[in-house]
């Protein structure tokens, strides 16, 4: 049976009586499903949610999350006013603060701010930001710590999410857009290979088209280290051991070109690097790889005839293998399956990573990043300085030079470089690794501001909390998984006396005596035309890509460098990568294995991740009531022969603990996992957060910390 799934759909959404229908997109993951928000016309309020058939990529379609975003906009939890703490000694706890007004709330940051700035100078206030945020907050976000802070220290949570597909796409193509097509040519394609990615939990609405390739006799391949629902249907899983994807790259690429699928033209003619590549992958034997990875020889060989049989393939990955200290690594070893076959650069064949977060790929591109600058420019390209002073307004010389990465800065509060922070649009406190390091420095701060519309478990350690807008009370871009540039639209007011981030740092910088930068924004449509003026000429080009456009057209794909583009849903058509000699680059890999190896102590191999019902540190999903009754609580997959080997049975609470931390977690047994493995999902707070356990190991090239793999023992809690 073929389905159509390219055709928009006609179906028509009722109208209600007394309501409006708002089409924007989901606030959560890069899917941005379509989604028309249910306006309330004698309360202008949300009060639900309908599908929005006509949105090409999703047709109508969203998960459990998706269709319950919209209860955290008019949530009792809202924070209404800003927060200014009374009792230091309470800090860390949701105790000890009293409601202030924004007055107030400015006053006590730009006097703490300057103090702080005379003594210890510009670069003691860091900024830490997130990328559930529009393009406009984001650009404006880098801008703010530059020129109105005019600190060298901002990073922000993407560094844990998407940095490893960042460095390893520019390694391999010179440029990061994190899918060379567009999502409509999934289902017509004729294998997929997917490396670490739960995909029908964490991007649940990509299924429908993954299930049609299989429909239409095309093959799906899975390396997971769990049996996930999407491994579960795959014609092959390739059930490897957590932090071992570099040895079954390897081996993809040495078997490929052993059994005859290079495509010696494409190699020769668009690639460097492949005699390199090809001394370091020819010891990667199927029995080699088998020995690291944990995985059957036969079934390493089967999935590169699959792969490399197809005559269109798209080779598919996520967190699984980006979250290791070798991340980028991974991400160009898979790719090199790509650039050896030359299934590249044309419709229905190519690379894409499944990026996390709402704007996890427009956030990425436009300097919230330590080294970075809009339109993916670098801090220290004297050339890239210039082209954004100009817009900005300052002299090259004032711009503030690379600061450090995101658990890096954690590093810098505790050696008190960094004496505040800035914290907007992330929950550190829950989704960093290695918590105990990271609370104890949050704590540490001399003055914390937070922006966010929660009481989130990182707010509980500020100063001053401000609060802030939710998705659908702004308007402004975001840029989806595709490279695609859509818009969000607004619904309703803010609720109380929330603010858009953007009209927050505006406010600060004329109370920093930095106006004068900023002042002449006064919408985020203002902010958008700056900010595309900004790329102008950078790798990520959104000059183009205008409100107008973006409207007309479905969204535009990114780079749109002019009035008259009209942007570019699939890369590298004319197979030039964006290196001088227009050739991308085959890499070679030596593999190295997980930062710590299972020992005596510590036998177990613990990986982390996510499921359907909670979206990231679970801020907003544990305050959602049908989410949190679905999953209320962590639990620690254990599979039945190593649970029985523990003496351990399903619902006993146990103590996992590594050389970081511990806690006390339920156990689910279940056979969907390796023996030497267990898994348990990041998103809770406290005490029952996974990352008091987790490895700070940063991949040296991405600075991704090591979620994905570390050494774990668990131990019965004896009953008294
Ligand atoms: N429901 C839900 N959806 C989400 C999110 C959410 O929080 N909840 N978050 C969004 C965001 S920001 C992100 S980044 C994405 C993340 O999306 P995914 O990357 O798909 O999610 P994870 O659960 O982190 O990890 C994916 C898989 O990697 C596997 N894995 C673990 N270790 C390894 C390994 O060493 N090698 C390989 N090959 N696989 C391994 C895990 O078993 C897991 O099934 O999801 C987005 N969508
Ligand atoms: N162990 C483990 N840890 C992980 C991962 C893993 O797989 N395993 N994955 C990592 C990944 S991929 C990611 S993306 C991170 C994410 O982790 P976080 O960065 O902590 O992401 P969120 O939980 O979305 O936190 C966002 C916070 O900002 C608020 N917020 C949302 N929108 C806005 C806005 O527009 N403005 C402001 N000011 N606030 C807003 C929300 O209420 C919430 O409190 O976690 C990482 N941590
Ligand atoms: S798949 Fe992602 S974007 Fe779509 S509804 Fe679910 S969380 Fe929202
Ligand atoms: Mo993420």
């Amino acid at each position: 049976m073929q389905r159509d799934n390219t055709a928009v759909k006609k179906i028509q959404n009722v109208i209600h009586p007394d309501e409006n229908l708002v089409s924007t997109h989901c606030c959560y993951c890069g899917m941005q499903c379509g989604m028309k928000l249910r306006v309330n016309t004698k309360t202008n309020k949300i009060i639900g949610v309908e599908p929005r058939y006509d949105w090409p990529v999703t047709l109508g379609k969203m998960c459990p999350k998706g269709v319950t975003a919209y209860q955290t906009v008019n949530h009792p939890d809202r924070l209404l006013t800003p927060l200014i703490r009374e009792d230091a000694s309470l800090k860390g706890t949701k105790e000890g603060f009293r409601p202030a007004t924004w007055e107030e709330a400015y006053d006590l940051i730009a006097r703490r701010w300057r103090q702080l700035q005379l003594q210890y100078g510009n670069s003691s206030i860091g900024v830490f930001s997130g990328v559930s945020m529009t393009t406009e907050k984001c650009y404006l976000t880098g801008k703010f710590a530059r020129v109105a802070l005019q600190t060298r220290y901002i990073d922000y949570n993407g560094r844990f999410c998407m940095s490893s597909a960042a460095a390893g796409m520019i390694r391999s193509f010179g440029i990061d857009r994190g899918s060379t097509l567009p999502w409509t040519d999934l289902h017509e394609t004729d294998c997929l290979f997917i490396a670490g990615s739960n995909t029908a939990e964490c991007h649940p609405t990509s299924m429908f088209r993954i299930w049609e390739v299989q429909e239409r006799g095309g093959y799906l391949i899975v390396a997971d280290p769990r049996e996930t629902p999407i491994a579960r249907r795959a014609d092959l899983h390739l059930d490897l051991r957590p932090g071992t994807d570099l040895a079954l790259a390897n081996c993809m690429v040495n078997l490929l070109i052993e059994y005859g699928y290079a495509n010696q033209q494409f190699i020769e003619q668009h690639t460097n690097g492949f005699a390199e590549t090809l001394e370091v992958v020819k010891q990667f034997t199927p029995e080699y790889t088998s020995e690291i990875t944990g995985v059957a020889p036969e079934k390493l060989v089967r999935a590169a005839h699959l792969y490399g049989k197809a005559p269109n393939a798209i080779v598919m990955f996520a967190r699984g293998i980006e979250q290791q200290h070798k991340g980028a690594d991974n991400v160009s070893g898979y790719m090199n399956m790509a650039l050896v076959t030359g299934k590249i650069g044309r419709p229905k064949a190519g690379v894409a990573t499944f990026t996390g977060q709402a704007n996890g790929q427009g956030g990425r591109e436009h300097g919230q990043k330590c080294d970075q600058l809009p339109g993916y420019r670098k801090i220290d390209n004297p050339a890239h300085v210039e082209a954004v002073a100009k817009v900005w307004g300052i002299e090259p010389s004032e711009m503030p030079g690379v600061g450090v990465s995101a658990y890096e800065m954690f590093d810098k509060m505790k050696e008190k470089t960094i004496r505040s922070l800035y914290l907007l649009c992330s929950n550190p406190a829950v989704s960093a690794p290695n918590l105990n390091h990271v609370r104890s420095a949050l704590k540490g701060l001399d003055f914390m501001v937070c922006a966010d519309f929660f009481l989130s478990e990182s707010a509980e350690f500020a100063d001053v909390v401000l609060p802030t807008t939710t998705w659908s009370e702004d308007e402004g871009t975001v840029t989806n998984l595709e490279g695609r540039i859509i818009k969000i639209n607004k619904a309703q007011e803010p609720l109380g006396e929330a603010k858009p981030d953007w009209k927050i740092q505006i406010e600060l910088a004329e109370r920093l005596g930095r106006g004068q930068y900023f002042t002449h924004l006064k919408t985020p449509r203002d902010i958008n035309n700056e900010f595309r003026e900004a790329t102008k000429g950078g790798y990520a080009d959104y000059t183009g890509a205008t409100w107008e456009k973006i409207e007309q057209n479905n969204g535009v794909f990114w780079p749109c460098r002019s009035e008259e583009d009209q942007g570019t849903p699939h890369m590298f058509l004319d197979k030039k990568f964006n290196y001088p000699d227009g050739k991308a680059k085959i890499c070679a890999l030596p593999y190295r294995p997980p930062a710590e190896e299972p020992c005596e102590q510590y036998p177990l191999r613990l990986t982390t991740g996510r499921v359907v019902y909670h979206y990231l540190s679970g801020s907003q999903t544990r305050r959602t009531p049908f989410l949190k009754a679905m999953c209320p609580e962590p639990y620690v997959e254990v599979h039945p022969e190593t649970a029985a080997q523990y003496g351990i049975a399903h619902d006993e609470q146990v103590r996992l603990f590594t050389r970081r931390g511990e806690m006390a977690v339920k156990v689910k047994v279940i056979e969907a996992i390796r023996k030497d493995t267990v898994f348990v999902p990041y998103h809770f707070g406290h005490n029952d957060s996974i990352n008091l356990l987790t490895i700070p190991a940063l991949d040296p090239m991405s600075r991704m910390p090591e979620f994905k793999a570390c050494a774990a023992q668990i131990q019965k809690i004896k009953s008294s």
